[in-house]
């Protein structure tokens, strides 16, 4: 009896253990102004917000290759994606809600292990499609312009309220949603953070340890029952 309580503790603490030791890469991973990038094949699921923009705006996942060469990998219809400008025109601050500016409020995307990765929001002018322009999450892409909050909903107020960005260049997907705020170019770069916002959170995804050690533990204990059974 002794001896079996000792397995199920030795299975359990090395697979504890194991999830302890895995803890620390992510650590290691970059979420924001600088890159994005994990060190294992992450899955992070957006949610939108609320948009304050007059342009139909859509987000979209971009790898960066040598030279900062884009290659965008997100699907045509983008992440998270404005069917119109707004709701109705100019109220309320060029309001776009879930359910009316936008049609699907949550996708996810799997960036996978050590490959570098920028979001970016299209915007085009539903009236003059010949107004449209890209920012990206990564503040180099942009001039070394920072576009893009981690960590809050920047500007709640009317457009061309400015929001101080600096204090919001990173957040950690995997202890809670990070909220996301981007200022797009309209009103000549007004700088108010609020023209589209989400959250992005990882979603579960067992990293080959974890599922290695979580299989011992269950080894561990298949073993231990079997013994009893033997000698019972
Ligand atoms: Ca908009
Ligand atoms: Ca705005
Ligand atoms: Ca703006």
């Amino acid at each position: 009896m002794k001896a079996n309580l000792l397995t199920k503790l030795t299975a359990t603490a090395s697979a504890l253990f194991l999830l302890g030791i895995s803890a620390p890469a992510r650590a290691a991973s970059f979420f924001g102004t600088d890159k994005i990038q994990f060190d294992s094949d992450t899955e992070i699921q957006f949610d939108f917000n609320q948009s304050h923009g007059a342009y139909t705006s859509i987000l979209k996942v971009f790898e960066v290759g040598a030279g900062n060469a884009l290659t965008e990998v997100s699907p045509v219809q983008g992440i998270l994606a404005e069917t119109k400008g707004s709701d109705n025109w100019g109220d309320n601050g060029w309001l776009g809600t879930l359910g009316n500016t936008v049609a699907v409020g949550t996708n996810s995307f799997v960036f996978q292990a050590g490959k570098q990765y920028t979001l970016g929001l299209s915007s085009t002018l539903s009236w003059d499609h010949s107004v449209n322009s890209t920012v990206y999450s990564s503040s180099s892409l942009n001039g070394d312009n920072q576009q893009f909050l981690f960590g809050s909903w920047g500007s709640t107020g009317v457009d061309g309220t400015q929001f101080d960005p600096t204090p919001y260049q990173s957040g950690n997907p995997f202890t809670g949603p990070v909220k996301i705020a981007i200022d797009d170019r309209g009103n000549g770069n007004d700088k108010d953070f609020q023209d589209f916002t989400l959250t992005a959170v990882a979603k579960t995804v067992p990293e080959p340890a974890t599922l290695g050690a979580i299989g011992a533990a269950i080894g561990g204990l298949a073993l231990s029952r079997r013994r009893r059974r033997q000698v019972s």
